[in-house]
């Protein structure tokens, strides 16, 4: 029945079957010359409905209440999203990214220009999930920034404890008081993008919510959307003001970026770029060692909590 196929159905890893292939035989061989008698398998239209919402709406359930929220799907929060789920594998993380495309600002490497420079030690990273790179001594060079992010998106979006939720802004933190008398960020509230984008035009859209013990910012510096959690927490007055990011500066930004990924509010880690922001930092262009460090840095913190 729907119920309990609400249940037990894509949640469940065991159920999650990757069908094995005939390996003598190639996609060429299978279906060459047969195109004549071609035909799908058949189907309902509301059967590909409900194979959608079904599985979307037990998500939204199940995620409601999550252990571990980061904000922005760019090469930080997939970095800190892989570097945690695969750490924690009982931890329950949600990702919400605004973007209808995951990834951020790392599908290029920097303009137009397709290779992606990362500084020594962030090579570790890139054998960690098997990103192949030339070494340059210093730096490395990957082919493709898309060959980087692809990697990445794709070994974060199979692992049974993390989901994605893109076209999902989240647009305010949920806090409660904290003991000395500050706040505590416990979750998230989030709306379509769109919606988010309308709220000036159109009548009350009220958001929806995702309860979370800890929040892993990482929405990248100012821009349409980002540094969301930073400019959050000035208009709270959880902190006075912001450092605002400074000039390029490729050598200290990145140590900086690594080194200032923390606990910046009770609740709330921060990392990447948005990190610049918040702690007036340089911005280091397009060498991508520091979001993958900083990744690891935050997943890092994130287990320090889990600890306690
Ligand atoms: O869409 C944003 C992007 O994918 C997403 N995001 C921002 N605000 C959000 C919100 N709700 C949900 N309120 C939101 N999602 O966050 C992602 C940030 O990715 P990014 O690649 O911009 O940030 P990063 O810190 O991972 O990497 C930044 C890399 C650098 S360095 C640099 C420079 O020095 O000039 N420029 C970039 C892009």
């Amino acid at each position: 029945t729907a119920t309990k196929e609400l249940k037990t159905g894509a949640l469940d890893a065991k159920n999650v079957v990757l069908q094995a292939s005939n390996e003598d035989q190639t996609l060429l061989d299978r279906f060459g010359d047969k195109w004549g008698d071609f035909k799908f398998a058949p189907i309902r239209e509301s059967q590909v409905s409900r194979a959608m919402t079904r599985r979307y709406f037990a998500d939204l359930d199940r995620y409601a209440e999550s252990d571990v929220v980061i904000v922005g799907a760019g090469s930080c929060g997939l970095s800190t999203a892989y570097t945690l789920a695969k750490a924690r594998p009982d931890l329950k993380i949600a990702i919400v990214e605004a973007s209808v495309s995951p990834g951020g600002g790392c599908w290029l490497g920097g303009q137009l220009f397709s290779a992606m420079v990362l500084r020594k030690p962030a090579d570790e990273f890139l054998n960690d999930i098997g990103v192949p790179f030339e070494d340059e001594g210093n730096y490395v060079v990957v082919k493709h920034a898309a060959l980087f992010m692809s990697t990445l998106m794709s070994k974060v979006l199979a692992m049974p404890n993390v989901k994605l939720f893109n076209a999902t802004c989240v647009e305010d933190l949920i806090t409660r008081p904290a003991a000395d008398g500050n706040v505590r960020i416990v979750g998230v509230v989030t709306n379509w993008t769109l919606v988010t984008l309308h709220h000036d035009d159109h009548s009350c859209m009220d958001p929806n919510t995702i309860n979370a013990p800890l929040v892993i910012s990482t929405t990248g510096h100012d821009g349409p959307f980002g540094a969301f959690s930073a400019k959050r927490l000035v208009s709270m007055n959880a902190i006075e003001k912001l450092g605002g990011m400074r000039g390029l500066d490729m050598n200290s930004a990145e140590d900086a970026i690594v080194k200032g990924t923390r606990e910046v509010s009770p609740g709330l880690i921060m990392g990447g770029m948005e990190l610049s922001e918040l702690d007036g930092a340089n911005r280091m262009g397009p060498t991508f060692g520091a979001m993958v460090l900083s990744g690891v840095k935050a997943a890092e913190e994130a287990l320090k909590v889990f600890e306690t």
